[in-house]
């Protein structure tokens, strides 16, 4: 294998340790037998936040989010994830779901519909590092390097049919663990979906990790989704049910209230959300607010989706 060593001085400093600044350029410029290299990364045994060995490659593209990546300790112990409470502080209590062993069904409009060990889809999929902006609808940010691989790649091993217009996922229903689902108020399972244009989109990452490790159940272990050019509550948790489908899925906001929480919610500093504004962002982990980016700064890769639609609301929210 071929790998290109990128210079110290292209990489702000704590944006990466030097370690794991390779990347197979063949495998990223395509092609199967490259992915298949790719793919090689990431075999180790899974333990709750064990290290990935080898670490699987940075992409190049995504090695810089343009700010500091957030501090560990903040990312992992500040989250939304109601299925555990709906304060920020769930970490304790995520930590009781029990991730290995984890299954996966990819159903609906595809070939062969199957349920696959979470452990044999981590194998069929080529493995990277990229780092991204995270930025919720609450309006406080955060960068995180995570490990994942190509929702496209997904889509691809899938099989959809032709008619499928939509991808929906659905995270565990358990709630003799997760203690935020005996509140029967709220149209649980977890749900959420994306058009299947969106999904063959390079951007969005089928995450299982992130800093190095396997993911933190606070985070969305074992398998969570990030779209990182819209609202956080589009990258669902925990993910067993991958479906496709003609009709476009109802997420668990938008079910709760559509008014706020629609399906395309792209980020977006001149459309508020009905109750505060969305010009800016606190950064977690500085003092800082700043100005939020239309596209959460992903314009270039995903403007193209929307064309003709931005004047409307309905893709802002
Ligand atoms: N299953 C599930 N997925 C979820 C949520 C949730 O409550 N349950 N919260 C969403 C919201 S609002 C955000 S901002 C992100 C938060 O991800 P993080 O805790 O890793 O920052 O997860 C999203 N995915
Ligand atoms: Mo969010």
């Amino acid at each position: 294998m071929h790998y290109i060593r990128r210079p110290d001085w292209a990489l702000p400093e704590r944006t990466v340790t030097p370690e794991h600044v390779f990347f197979n350029r063949r495998a990223f410029l395509g092609g199967l037998a490259g992915a298949a290299a790719l793919g090689l990364a990431g075999r180790s045994a899974r333990a709750a936040l064990a290290p990935f060995d080898p670490r699987p490659p940075l992409n190049p593209a995504f090695a810089n989010a343009g700010r500091d990546i957030t501090d560990e300790a903040i990312n992992s112990r500040y989250n939304n994830f109601y299925e555990f409470g709906s304060s920020k502080a769930i970490s304790e209590s995520a930590a009781r779901l029990v991730t290995d062993p984890w299954s996966v069904s990819i159903d609906g409009m595809v070939e062969k519909p199957r349920k696959l060990a979470f452990e044999d889809l981590l194998k069929a999929m080529p493995l990277e590092e990229r780092i991204y902006r995270h930025r919720c609808v609450e309006a406080w940010s955060m960068v995180v390097p995570w490990i994942g691989f190509p929702l496209a790649r997904l889509v691809e091993f899938a099989q959809p049919l032709s008619g499928a217009r939509f991808v929906r996922f659905e995270t565990f229903h358990d709630p003799e663990i997760a203690p935020g689902q005996r509140q029967h108020w709220y149209p649980w399972p977890y749900v959420e979906g994306v058009s299947i244009e969106e999904a063959t989109n390079p951007l969005p990452l089928m995450v299982v990790g992130a800093y190095g490790k396997h993911l933190y159940n606070s985070m969305g272990a074992p398998l969570r989704l990030h779209l990182p050019w819209k609202y956080g509550f589009k990258s669902i948790k925990s993910i067993v049910r991958i479906s496709f489908t003609d009709k476009r899925p109802v997420g668990f906001w938008e079910e709760l209230q559509g008014s706020e929480y629609g399906f395309w919610a792209n980020v977006n500093p001149d459309v508020p959300h009905p109750r505060w504004s969305q010009a800016s962002e606190r950064v977690l982990g500085t003092d800082e607010r700043i100005p939020t980016q239309i596209y959460n700064g992903y314009g270039a890769q995903v403007a193209e989706l929307y064309k003709g639609q931005e004047s409307g609301r309905t893709i802002w929210y």
